[in-house]
């Protein structure tokens, strides 16, 4: 897709990643505007090439309006004020909002007249621009084709559909995964702690397991999906039986707790008759809660 800087963008909040964003906008050529709550923070992005506006009325007059700020309640907090000036203008909300939250700003949006696209940033401010950063969106499909590459200029733009809750939800669901992968690598480094291993040289070769064992998704997906638990060549749930990692745990004087949650999602499905079926029917226990 070829590069389009025509559109005069405006950023409203100019934390860590609100930042990042407009530096981008900056960089490729776009008239940006930045406007934030507490004054001093647009000077670096002035020195850079954008224009810092006093009120948020007067970032309201470019063609896409990029609210970063902290959260739902902040968003409202800034635009309220100049509700009646959003008709006719676009906004493109990636402040971290529940899947909710963007449904409630999506709706309230439309009330007033604006085209509203929700974004969930899957990146750390200086990842913005690079390699691995990838942006969710859901909500106006006009908004997200009509602006495409100005997105694109953040990292790998994904849009979800018209309902503006999707991207927040996929957005939660990857952080999800994320955190308990966190919680399994805080749990294996506190593991081999006792015996004298860094969390830097445990890191190391975490980094690589993980990585290979994310082979193992798609094939783990199809059974879900294929809603067969039974299929051959899986590691079945009584094999995948954590006694031995839990008493591991204890002996080294560690809390078992993360461990303790997989445990209980195994043994759920092994009390109620499913002990040969494969790994993947932890995910029953999940859709349904004990
Ligand atoms: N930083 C990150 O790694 C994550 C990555 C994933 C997505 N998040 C979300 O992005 C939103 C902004 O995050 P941030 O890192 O820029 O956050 P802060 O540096 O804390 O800046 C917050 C900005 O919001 C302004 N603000 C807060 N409350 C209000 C309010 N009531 N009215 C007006 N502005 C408000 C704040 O202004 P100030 O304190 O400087 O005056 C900052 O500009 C966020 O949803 C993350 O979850 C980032």
């Amino acid at each position: 897709m070829s590069a389009d800087n025509s559109a005069r963008v405006s950023v409203l909040g100019l934390g860590a990643m609100g930042t990042a964003l407009a530096a981008a906008l900056v960089d490729a050529g776009h008239t940006t505007a930045v406007w934030n709550r507490t004054a001093g923070k647009a000077e670096p992005l002035v020195a850079r090439g954008a224009t810092a506006v006093d009120t948020v009325a007067e970032a309201l007059e470019a063609d896409v309006v990029i609210a970063c700020l902290l959260d739902a309640a902040s968003v409202r907090e800034v635009l309220d004020p100049v509700a009646d000036r959003l008709a006719g203008r676009t906004l493109v909300n990636v402040t971290t909002t529940s899947p909710d939250q963007s449904r409630e700003l999506a709706a309230w949006a439309a009330g007033l007249g604006a085209a509203y696209l929700d974004g969930g940033i899957m990146a750390v401010p200086a990842m913005i621009g690079r390699p691995g950063s990838s942006i969710l969106y859901s909500g106006s499909r006009a908004v997200f084709e009509q602006h495409r590459s100005l997105l694109d200029l953040w990292g790998e733009s994904a849009y979800f559909g018209e309902d503006a809750g999707l991207a927040s939800l996929y957005d939660l669901a990857l952080l999800s995964g994320m955190y308990i992968m966190f919680a399994g690598f805080a749990h294996g480094a506190a593991m081999v702690a006792p015996a004298g291993v860094t969390a830097g040289e445990f890191a190391q070769r975490s980094a690589a397991w993980l990585s290979a064992m994310t082979g193992q998704l798609a094939g783990l997906a199809e059974v879900v999906d294929g809603g067969d638990y039974t299929v051959e060549g899986q590691q079945s749930l009584e094999f995948s039986s954590l006694d031995d990692l839990i008493a591991a745990a204890k002996a080294q004087g560690i809390s078992t707790e993360p461990i303790d949650m997989v445990q209980n999602l195994i043994q759920r499905q092994i009390d109620a008759g499913h002990g040969k079926e494969g790994f993947a029917r932890i995910i029953e226990s999940i859709k349904h809660p004990a």
